[in-house]
Protein backbone atom coordinates (compact mmCIF):
# COMPACT_ATOMS: atom_id res chain seq x y z
CA UNK A 1 0.00 0.00 0.00
CA UNK A 2 1.90 3.52 -1.38
CA UNK A 3 1.54 5.76 1.43
CA UNK A 4 0.39 8.22 -0.44
CA UNK A 5 -2.78 8.48 -2.78
CA UNK A 6 -2.09 7.91 -5.93
CA UNK A 7 -3.65 10.41 -8.83
CA UNK A 8 -6.10 7.75 -9.24
CA UNK A 9 -7.19 7.54 -5.98
CA UNK A 10 -7.29 11.76 -5.50
CA UNK A 11 -9.11 11.74 -8.68
CA UNK A 12 -11.96 9.45 -7.18
CA UNK A 13 -12.41 11.16 -3.73
CA UNK A 14 -12.73 14.51 -5.62
CA UNK A 15 -14.99 12.86 -7.94
CA UNK A 16 -17.10 10.70 -5.68
CA UNK A 17 -16.64 13.12 -2.31
CA UNK A 18 -14.39 10.04 -0.29
CA UNK A 19 -12.27 7.28 -0.47
CA UNK A 20 -12.08 4.30 0.97
CA UNK A 21 -8.34 2.76 2.11
CA UNK A 22 -8.21 -0.82 2.29
CA UNK A 23 -5.78 -1.85 4.94
CA UNK A 24 -4.27 1.31 5.46
CA UNK A 25 -3.23 0.62 9.25
CA UNK A 26 -1.89 -2.40 10.69
CA UNK A 27 -4.40 -3.40 13.28
CA UNK A 28 -2.13 -5.10 15.18
CA UNK A 29 0.53 -2.33 15.53
CA UNK A 30 -1.70 0.54 14.73
CA UNK A 31 -4.75 -0.37 16.50
CA UNK A 32 -4.21 -2.75 19.42
CA UNK A 33 -2.66 -0.16 21.91
CA UNK A 34 -5.76 1.59 21.63
CA UNK A 35 -7.71 -1.06 22.48
CA UNK A 36 -5.87 -2.16 25.21
CA UNK A 37 -5.93 1.73 26.44
CA UNK A 38 -9.56 1.77 26.50
CA UNK A 39 -10.25 -1.73 28.39
CA UNK A 40 -8.59 0.64 31.09
CA UNK A 41 -10.79 3.27 30.93
CA UNK A 42 -13.47 1.11 30.64
CA UNK A 43 -12.17 -1.04 33.90
CA UNK A 44 -11.81 2.57 35.62
CA UNK A 45 -15.82 3.42 35.13
CA UNK A 46 -16.91 0.20 35.53
CA UNK A 47 -14.98 0.07 39.08
CA UNK A 48 -15.93 3.66 39.88
CA UNK A 49 -19.65 2.79 39.42
CA UNK A 50 -19.33 -0.46 41.54
CA UNK A 51 -17.97 1.44 44.09
CA UNK A 52 -20.96 3.83 43.58
CA UNK A 53 -23.52 1.30 44.12
CA UNK A 54 -24.76 1.52 40.15
CA UNK A 55 -23.68 -1.99 39.33
CA UNK A 56 -23.97 -5.25 41.17
CA UNK A 57 -20.50 -6.41 39.62
CA UNK A 58 -17.42 -4.71 38.00
CA UNK A 59 -18.09 -7.27 35.04
CA UNK A 60 -14.21 -7.96 35.38
CA UNK A 61 -13.23 -10.90 32.57
CA UNK A 62 -15.48 -10.10 29.91
CA UNK A 63 -14.47 -8.66 26.43
CA UNK A 64 -14.30 -5.08 25.90
CA UNK A 65 -17.74 -5.47 24.26
CA UNK A 66 -19.62 -7.10 26.74
CA UNK A 67 -18.24 -6.10 29.48
CA UNK A 68 -19.01 -2.18 28.38
CA UNK A 69 -22.64 -3.43 27.28
CA UNK A 70 -23.33 -5.31 30.61
CA UNK A 71 -22.08 -1.69 32.60
CA UNK A 72 -24.32 0.77 30.33
CA UNK A 73 -27.32 -1.97 30.74
CA UNK A 74 -27.05 -2.23 34.42
CA UNK A 75 -26.29 1.63 35.35
CA UNK A 76 -29.08 2.37 32.33
CA UNK A 77 -27.03 4.90 30.90
CA UNK A 78 -24.61 5.11 27.77
CA UNK A 79 -21.16 6.54 29.34
CA UNK A 80 -20.04 7.64 26.03
CA UNK A 81 -18.26 11.39 27.20
CA UNK A 82 -16.52 9.24 29.73
CA UNK A 83 -14.19 7.60 26.53
CA UNK A 84 -14.59 10.44 24.00
CA UNK A 85 -11.77 12.29 22.84
CA UNK A 86 -13.53 16.03 22.98
CA UNK A 87 -15.77 17.87 25.43
CA UNK A 88 -19.08 18.19 24.89
CA UNK A 89 -20.49 21.03 23.06
CA UNK A 90 -23.08 22.10 26.39
CA UNK A 91 -22.31 22.11 30.41
CA UNK A 92 -19.25 21.54 30.79
CA UNK A 93 -18.53 20.97 34.37
CA UNK A 94 -14.91 20.89 36.09
CA UNK A 95 -15.32 16.86 36.10
CA UNK A 96 -16.73 16.02 32.80
CA UNK A 97 -15.09 13.18 31.96
CA UNK A 98 -13.22 12.44 28.97
CA UNK A 99 -10.26 10.22 27.42
CA UNK A 100 -7.16 11.70 25.48
CA UNK A 101 -4.56 8.56 26.31
CA UNK A 102 -1.28 8.20 24.37
CA UNK A 103 -2.95 6.11 21.96
CA UNK A 104 -5.20 7.42 21.05
CA UNK A 105 -2.72 10.46 20.63
CA UNK A 106 -0.76 8.09 18.79
CA UNK A 107 -3.82 7.35 16.53
CA UNK A 108 -4.04 11.00 15.59
CA UNK A 109 -0.49 11.30 14.51
CA UNK A 110 -0.55 7.92 12.95
CA UNK A 111 1.98 8.38 9.84
CA UNK A 112 -0.14 6.64 7.54
CA UNK A 113 -3.35 8.90 8.02
CA UNK A 114 -1.23 12.32 7.68
CA UNK A 115 0.45 10.59 4.81
CA UNK A 116 -2.57 10.38 3.08
CA UNK A 117 -4.47 13.56 4.49
CA UNK A 118 -1.27 16.02 3.26
CA UNK A 119 -1.61 14.26 -0.24
CA UNK A 120 -5.22 16.07 0.43
CA UNK A 121 -4.52 19.10 1.46
CA UNK A 122 -0.90 19.61 1.50
CA UNK A 123 2.13 19.08 4.05
CA UNK A 124 1.12 21.71 6.92
CA UNK A 125 -1.34 19.71 8.44
CA UNK A 126 -3.64 20.76 11.81
CA UNK A 127 -5.64 18.21 13.99
CA UNK A 128 -8.86 19.56 14.09
CA UNK A 129 -10.84 19.41 17.30
CA UNK A 130 -13.85 17.25 15.96
CA UNK A 131 -12.78 13.87 17.22
CA UNK A 132 -14.29 11.20 18.12
CA UNK A 133 -14.18 8.03 19.84
CA UNK A 134 -18.10 6.57 19.12
CA UNK A 135 -18.77 3.02 20.59
CA UNK A 136 -21.68 1.97 19.39
CA UNK A 137 -23.38 -0.42 22.18
CA UNK A 138 -26.41 -2.80 20.52
CA UNK A 139 -29.54 -1.48 20.57
CA UNK A 140 -31.86 -3.89 21.99
CA UNK A 141 -29.20 -4.45 24.97
CA UNK A 142 -29.22 -0.74 25.77
CA UNK A 143 -31.32 1.06 27.74
CA UNK A 144 -33.26 3.75 26.77
CA UNK A 145 -32.72 7.62 27.53
CA UNK A 146 -35.75 7.53 30.49
CA UNK A 147 -36.13 11.09 30.80
CA UNK A 148 -36.35 11.12 26.47
CA UNK A 149 -37.70 7.49 26.19
CA UNK A 150 -34.79 7.65 22.98
CA UNK A 151 -31.96 5.40 22.08
CA UNK A 152 -28.49 6.39 23.48
CA UNK A 153 -26.63 6.63 20.59
CA UNK A 154 -27.99 5.01 18.04
CA UNK A 155 -28.20 5.85 14.08
CA UNK A 156 -26.34 8.84 13.31
CA UNK A 157 -28.73 11.34 11.27
CA UNK A 158 -28.07 12.70 7.24
CA UNK A 159 -25.27 15.34 7.49
CA UNK A 160 -22.37 16.76 6.47
CA UNK A 161 -19.75 17.72 9.08
CA UNK A 162 -19.42 21.15 7.45
CA UNK A 163 -22.85 21.48 8.66
CA UNK A 164 -21.62 20.58 12.25
CA UNK A 165 -19.28 23.35 12.15
CA UNK A 166 -19.43 27.32 12.73
CA UNK A 167 -19.86 29.16 9.87
CA UNK A 168 -16.50 30.73 9.45
CA UNK A 169 -14.49 27.49 8.82
CA UNK A 170 -17.28 26.64 5.24
CA UNK A 171 -14.07 27.51 3.58
CA UNK A 172 -11.60 25.62 5.77
CA UNK A 173 -10.59 21.80 3.62
CA UNK A 174 -11.03 19.80 6.56
CA UNK A 175 -10.61 16.34 5.44
CA UNK A 176 -12.81 13.61 7.66
CA UNK A 177 -11.14 10.14 8.61
CA UNK A 178 -13.38 7.66 9.74
CA UNK A 179 -11.94 3.89 11.06
CA UNK A 180 -13.33 1.36 12.66
CA UNK A 181 -11.18 -0.54 15.73
CA UNK A 182 -13.56 -3.94 14.80
CA UNK A 183 -15.53 -4.61 11.42
CA UNK A 184 -18.29 -2.33 10.93
CA UNK A 185 -21.19 -3.77 9.18
CA UNK A 186 -24.25 -3.07 8.20
CA UNK A 187 -25.82 -4.72 10.93
CA UNK A 188 -23.68 -3.12 13.97
CA UNK A 189 -24.40 0.34 12.13
CA UNK A 190 -21.52 0.81 9.49
CA UNK A 191 -21.93 4.45 7.64
CA UNK A 192 -24.30 5.28 4.45
CA UNK A 193 -22.75 7.76 1.93
CA UNK A 194 -23.96 10.25 -0.45
CA UNK A 195 -21.30 9.94 -3.33
CA UNK A 196 -20.43 13.06 -5.49
CA UNK A 197 -23.37 15.08 -2.72
CA UNK A 198 -20.29 16.80 -1.76
CA UNK A 199 -20.74 18.91 -5.31
CA UNK A 200 -24.52 20.67 -3.76
CA UNK A 201 -22.82 23.05 -1.56
CA UNK A 202 -23.62 22.99 2.24
CA UNK A 203 -27.37 21.26 2.75
CA UNK A 204 -29.92 23.08 4.98
CA UNK A 205 -29.64 21.50 8.57
CA UNK A 206 -32.36 21.18 11.31
CA UNK A 207 -32.30 20.75 14.73
CA UNK A 208 -33.89 17.49 16.34
CA UNK A 209 -36.54 18.36 19.27
CA UNK A 210 -35.24 18.19 22.44
CA UNK A 211 -36.21 14.50 22.74
CA UNK A 212 -33.91 13.02 19.98
CA UNK A 213 -30.67 15.56 20.38
CA UNK A 214 -28.95 12.71 21.72
CA UNK A 215 -29.25 10.96 18.63
CA UNK A 216 -25.95 12.75 16.99
CA UNK A 217 -24.54 14.52 19.97
CA UNK A 218 -24.88 17.68 20.14
CA UNK A 219 -27.85 19.75 18.64
CA UNK A 220 -28.74 16.58 17.08
CA UNK A 221 -28.55 18.17 13.53
CA UNK A 222 -29.65 16.58 10.65
CA UNK A 223 -30.34 17.32 6.84
CA UNK A 224 -33.82 17.19 5.87
CA UNK A 225 -34.94 13.71 3.54
CA UNK A 226 -36.50 15.88 0.47
CA UNK A 227 -32.41 17.86 0.40
CA UNK A 228 -31.08 14.07 0.03
CA UNK A 229 -30.39 12.06 -2.95
CA UNK A 230 -32.86 8.61 -3.72
CA UNK A 231 -32.17 5.82 -1.25
CA UNK A 232 -30.57 4.01 -4.72
CA UNK A 233 -28.10 6.29 -5.15
CA UNK A 234 -26.58 5.69 -1.31
CA UNK A 235 -23.20 3.87 -0.41
CA UNK A 236 -23.14 1.88 2.61
CA UNK A 237 -19.97 1.27 3.62
CA UNK A 238 -18.28 -2.26 5.20
CA UNK A 239 -15.10 -1.52 6.59
CA UNK A 240 -12.57 -3.95 7.99
CA UNK A 241 -10.38 -2.95 10.93
CA UNK A 242 -7.49 -1.33 9.59
CA UNK A 243 -9.34 0.28 6.16
CA UNK A 244 -9.12 3.93 6.44
CA UNK A 245 -12.37 6.19 5.10
CA UNK A 246 -11.31 9.75 3.90
CA UNK A 247 -14.37 11.94 3.60
CA UNK A 248 -14.85 15.87 1.74
CA UNK A 249 -16.07 18.20 4.76
CA UNK A 250 -19.58 18.52 2.64
CA UNK A 251 -20.19 14.84 1.88
CA UNK A 252 -23.80 13.58 2.99
CA UNK A 253 -23.13 10.79 5.57
CA UNK A 254 -25.14 8.87 8.11
CA UNK A 255 -25.46 5.75 10.28
CA UNK A 256 -26.85 2.59 10.57
CA UNK A 257 -28.56 1.32 14.20
CA UNK A 258 -26.43 -1.02 15.83
CA UNK A 259 -28.65 -4.32 15.19
CA UNK A 260 -25.85 -6.90 16.33
CA UNK A 261 -25.18 -8.24 19.75
CA UNK A 262 -21.52 -6.58 19.70
CA UNK A 263 -20.41 -2.92 19.50
CA UNK A 264 -19.69 -0.94 16.99
CA UNK A 265 -16.37 1.32 17.75
CA UNK A 266 -14.77 3.78 15.31
CA UNK A 267 -13.12 6.84 15.24
CA UNK A 268 -13.44 9.92 13.43
CA UNK A 269 -10.83 12.64 13.11
CA UNK A 270 -10.38 15.38 11.06
CA UNK A 271 -7.46 17.52 9.88
CA UNK A 272 -7.64 20.99 8.15
CA UNK A 273 -4.38 23.25 6.82
CA UNK A 274 -2.72 24.94 9.57
CA UNK A 275 -3.85 28.68 10.16
CA UNK A 276 -7.46 27.91 8.59
CA UNK A 277 -10.63 28.44 11.12
CA UNK A 278 -11.40 24.91 12.95
CA UNK A 279 -15.19 25.40 13.06
CA UNK A 280 -14.79 24.85 16.54
CA UNK A 281 -12.85 27.48 18.13
CA UNK A 282 -13.45 27.10 21.72
CA UNK A 283 -11.90 23.80 21.53
CA UNK A 284 -8.16 22.76 21.29
CA UNK A 285 -6.49 21.50 17.78
CA UNK A 286 -2.51 21.26 17.64
CA UNK A 287 -0.23 20.94 14.69
CA UNK A 288 -0.16 17.23 13.44
CA UNK A 289 2.67 18.07 10.79
CA UNK A 290 4.62 20.79 9.34
CA UNK A 291 7.49 20.40 6.89
CA UNK A 292 7.63 24.18 6.94
CA UNK A 293 7.60 24.45 11.00
CA UNK A 294 8.68 21.15 12.26
CA UNK A 295 9.14 22.60 15.93
CA UNK A 296 5.60 23.53 15.77
CA UNK A 297 4.33 20.01 15.95
CA UNK A 298 2.57 18.56 19.19
CA UNK A 299 4.75 15.21 19.72
CA UNK A 300 3.93 15.20 23.40
CA UNK A 301 0.70 13.37 24.56
CA UNK A 302 0.48 15.13 27.91
CA UNK A 303 0.51 18.34 26.41
CA UNK A 304 -2.79 17.53 24.01
CA UNK A 305 -4.16 16.20 27.27
CA UNK A 306 -3.33 19.86 28.97
CA UNK A 307 -4.93 21.19 26.31
CA UNK A 308 -8.26 20.20 27.11
CA UNK A 309 -8.25 20.27 30.52
CA UNK A 310 -7.27 24.02 29.88
CA UNK A 311 -10.07 24.03 27.65
CA UNK A 312 -12.39 22.32 30.28
CA UNK A 313 -11.73 24.46 33.19
CA UNK A 314 -12.31 27.71 31.16
CA UNK A 315 -15.67 26.24 29.65
CA UNK A 316 -16.72 25.19 33.23
CA UNK A 317 -16.61 28.76 33.79
CA UNK A 318 -17.72 30.38 30.40
CA UNK A 319 -20.98 30.47 28.77
CA UNK A 320 -21.91 27.67 26.35
CA UNK A 321 -20.22 28.77 23.77
CA UNK A 322 -22.10 28.58 20.11
CA UNK A 323 -21.74 25.39 18.18
CA UNK A 324 -24.38 25.63 15.88
CA UNK A 325 -25.33 27.92 12.89
CA UNK A 326 -29.15 26.15 12.26
CA UNK A 327 -32.66 27.23 13.77
CA UNK A 328 -35.66 24.71 14.14
CA UNK A 329 -37.76 27.74 13.22
CA UNK A 330 -36.54 27.71 9.53
CA UNK A 331 -38.09 27.54 6.71
CA UNK A 332 -36.08 24.50 5.60
CA UNK A 333 -36.81 22.55 9.13
CA UNK A 334 -41.01 22.91 8.77
O1 LIG B 1 -19.73 6.98 13.22
C1 LIG B 1 -20.85 7.46 13.03
O2 LIG B 1 -21.88 6.87 13.28
C2 LIG B 1 -20.96 8.84 12.46
C3 LIG B 1 -19.64 9.41 12.12
C4 LIG B 1 -19.68 10.73 11.47
O3 LIG B 1 -20.66 11.37 11.28
C5 LIG B 1 -18.41 11.28 11.03
O4 LIG B 1 -17.40 10.57 11.09
O5 LIG B 1 -18.38 12.43 10.60
FE1 LIG C 1 -20.17 13.23 10.32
Amino acid sequence: MPRTLSAEQQATFDREGYLVLRGALDPERDLEPIMDEFAGVLDRLATELFAAGEISSPYAGFTFSDRLTRVYAESGKVHAQYFDCSLPQAKVRADTPFWTGPAVFALLRNPAILDAVESLIGTEIYANPVQHVRIKPPEHLTPVNPETGQVQLGATAWHQDNGVVTEDADETDIITVWLPLTAATQQNGCLVVQPRGHREGLLPHCPFDSGAANKNGGAGLHIPAQYLGEDEHLVTLPMAAGDVLLMHRRTPHASHSNTSDHVRWSFDLRYNPIGHPTGRSAFPGFVARSAANPTAELHDPKAWTRLWLETRSRLAEAADPRFNRWDAADQACA
